[in-house]
């Protein structure tokens, strides 16, 4: 099996949804996942790394020094599937306490080539370690890794970073059944989830004073202008972020500082943007500490443990397929 295999009409795939988002009368959008190219995957990192951004870190700390704790409750012998990798530095640790117990197979599974090559190059050290990457989508991936997977063995899904928050509470429920359908029972899910904090603290990490998710938030459209030949005037967009009380959620949108007419050509679309119009980005959904354990039963889990971060208030939860 090729260790990275590529996605067909990627461009074609991208102009529509584009189309889809910006063509239609009402609220206009873009998909989040299409944050993340080369550039956008970078301006994550960086974002990760920001004073005011606590979720990485929190993440990397708790897996950090539950590493083997976590292993100790996991069905062994177990290969781990891990949906958007990114460049797997936060992995690093339960990998590594896992390799002591058993060879382990590890399968990341990332719509960023980047990242996956980023991913591979930052864990092939471990010892005994087999990494074989998915250039997918999750489920797509998930089912490719499911459909091939060792019957002696249960699998472990990673779904970290609160990325499980990019969906609304209905979706992000759907999303969970998904992959709780593509498993067995007893294998494992890890989730991490991002919980609720202050509202200053909130809109710090998403509007951070250095500009770094305002440069994540506008590289959209420059991908748009780069990939499908479109011609946004990136200053022609404010980084707007806000939180919805009611959803329990960061929003990010790009708002138009004046009238504009855009050409996507790539996308067959000509859009005119009115001043102040916004395009919606991106949802972050922030949780309460109970809430993890509903959707587990929502979606056909059961919570066996959760670690909850001192410093930025985030869950590691970790659940077994009934
Ligand atoms: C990678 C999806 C978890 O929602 O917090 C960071 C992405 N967006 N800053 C998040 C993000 C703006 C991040 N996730």
């Amino acid at each position: 099996m090729p260790s990275h295999t590529s996605v067909t009409g990627e461009v074609a795939e991208f102009a529509a949804d584009v189309r889809d988002g910006l063509g239609r009368s009402g609220r206009k959008e873009l998909l989040s996942k299409y944050l993340y190219d080369a550039v956008g995957s970078a301006l994550f990192e960086v974002i990760s790394l920001l004073p005011e951004y606590g979720v990485t870190r929190a993440d990397e700390r708790l897996l950090r020094i539950h590493a083997n704790e976590i292993v100790a409750m996991l069905p062994l012998p177990v290969s781990v599937a891990e949906l958007g990798s990114g460049t797997g530095r936060k992995t690093r640790w339960l990998l590594q306490a896992l390799c002591r117990r058993q060879p382990t197979s590890y399968f990341p599974i990332e719509i960023s080539r980047t990242a996956l090559a980023a991913c591979r190059r930052q864990l092939s050290d471990i010892d005994s370690i087999n990494i074989v990457g998915f250039e997918r989508e999750y489920l797509e991936g998930l089912a490719e890794v499911a459909a091939g997977r060792n019957p002696n063995r249960r699998i472990l899904v990673l779904f970290l970073g609160s990325t499980i928050g990019n969906f609304d509470r209905p979706a992000g429920t759907l999303f969970l059944r998904e992959v709780r359908r593509i498993l067995q029972p007893g294998d494992a899910l890890l989730l991490g989830t991002d919980l609720e904090k202050p509202l200053h603290q909130l809109i710090e990490a998403y509007d951070d004073p250095l500009g770094i998710t305002a440069a994540f938030n506008r590289n959209l459209l420059a991908r748009i202008n780069r990939e499908l030949d479109g011609d946004f005037d990136l200053h022609g967009f404010d980084h707007v972020v806000r939180y919805d009380r009611t959803e329990r959620r960061i929003e990010m949108h790009l708002r138009a500082r004046r009238t504009q007419t855009v050409t996507i050509a790539k996308a067959d679309l000509t859009v005119t943007l009115l001043e102040g119009e916004t395009i919606w980005t991106e949802s972050s959904h922030k949780y309460s500490a109970e809430e993890p354990s509903h959707m587990a039963e929502e979606a056909g889990f059961r919570t066996v443990a959760q670690w909850i971060d001192r410093e930025w208030p985030f869950a590691e939860n970790l659940w077994i397929a009934e």
